[in-house]
């Protein structure tokens, strides 16, 4: 996401369907080509294998069943993947600007569910970002920006569920911008809570490197199988910090807490906050997930955003840069990946800009299939529309 900037261009809203559908299919054609020429140069060709077809955008309308057109449309962007009890929980902002809006209006984070990827369901807001007492909204544009959400069985076996999300406000001394906050539920629906009643990451921990103040978004947070936890997160840098095994502190974190066990005096001066400078075009949206013992991380790049990811042989890196994976998409200049395991398959969650009226500030999220090739290295995705 690049804010307050000229090239951040809007697509014309209402163009007839008609149009936008012959739009797309060229332009998805080149994508793919170019896609895969790009990828060509880091990976060999694979045996074809079928594909599975989704009928993309997956989140149409907020209704009971989301992917049917009949009822009140809806924008979601951001996808976050969580498998859990052999269910997906796909969680999405939600894009509530008007047709002719300049900038994203995002007040809360919606929650759609399947077993078989092909029948849905919406369990409507889970969280709101004023669920972070700390959070600043205004009329004009909300606040809830991309987000992860992990699940992990604390010592007596009970799964707990940690929502990490990008929200403006809880900054120190007046500054005003992006913090990542965290709040935390016993099922995958909520509610769910602040327990440190602060954000996580703060202005003041990556002054040094970056000056925007939306350089602290996208939180992905991944639990190694030796139980580290990481955080990685950025805009125009990426970062990483480990986390404690609590989940809700960075390692090296200092604090009191007050009589509601909120956090207070935070000393961050011996936290660790790593930075990559190995990827290249690195834009935001980072994803860290692990697939047949190969770390990937798959990220937005340049803008508008491609796909690009890299691999490496630990959670800590380094990373070595392994290419493009999707070119952009017509009618949004953001992207947004999440890749998960799913009945035995790998798939990309991402956003598009596909519904009518659809647009920079109006997406949609997609789903498709990701193939891997021998050598770990991931095949151009192939978009689908129709199953
Ligand atoms: O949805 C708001 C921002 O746009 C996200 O935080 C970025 O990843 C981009 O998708």
């Amino acid at each position: 996401m690049l804010i307050f900037s000229s090239t951040n261009g809007v697509k014309p809203r209402f163009a007839p369907v008609i149009l936008l559908g012959a739009v797309l299919l060229n332009t998805v054609s080149g994508a793919a080509d170019a896609a895969e020429s790009a990828a060509s140069k880091v990976s060999k060709p694979a045996p074809a294998t079928a594909l599975t077809q989704f009928n993309n955008p997956i989140i149409k309308t907020d209704s009971k069943d989301p992917t049917s057109p009949n009822g009140p449309l809806i924008y979601t962007a951001d996808p976050a993947a969580l498998v859990h009890d052999g269910t997906l929980y796909l969680y999405t902002t939600h894009d509530e600007q008007t047709a002719l809006g300049k900038d994203y209006r995002m007040y809360d984070y919606r929650l759609w569910s399947s077993r078989d990827l092909k029948t849905w369901q919406n369990h409507g807001a889970v969280l709101r970002y004023s669920d972070f007492a700390w959070a600043r909204g205004d009329a004009k544009t909300g606040n809830a920006y991309a987000h992860h959400v992990i699940a992990r069985k604390d010592q007596s076996g009970n799964s707990k569920f940690y929502f990490y999300a990008a929200v403006e406000g809880g900054q120190t001394g007046g500054a005003f911008g992006f913090s990542i906050g965290v709040a935390v539920g016993d099922s995958p629906f909520g509610p769910f809570t602040d327990p440190r009643g602060m954000p996580l990451i703060l202005l003041e921990d990556t002054a040094k490197d970056k000056q925007h103040s939306w350089r602290n978004i996208d939180p992905t947070v991944f639990v190694d199988d030796d139980g580290r936890a990481y955080l990685y997160w950025g805009n125009q840098q990426l970062w990483w910090a480990e986390l404690t095994p609590d989940l809700v502190h960075l390692k090296g974190e200092k604090y009191q807490s007050d009589a509601k066990g909120r956090m207070q005096n935070r000393d961050s001066s011996a936290v660790q906050i790593h930075k990559v400078d190995s990827l290249p075009n690195f834009e935001e949206g980072p994803h860290l997930s692990k697939h047949n013992g190969v770390y990937y991380l798959v990220y937005a790049a340049g803008f508008p955003e491609s796909l690009a990811y890299a691999t490496s042989t630990a959670a800590s890196g380094p990373w070595q840069y392994r290419g493009i994976i999707m070119d952009p998409l017509p009618g949004t200049t953001t992207i947004h990946p999440a890749l998960f395991d799913f009945n035995g398959q790998t798939y990309l969650a991402y956003h598009n800009a596909d519904l009518p009226g659809g647009g920079n500030y109006r997406r949609s999220v997609a789903l498709d299939q990701v193939l891997f090739n021998p050598d770990g290295s991931i095949r151009p995705i192939i978009r689908s529309r129709k199953p």
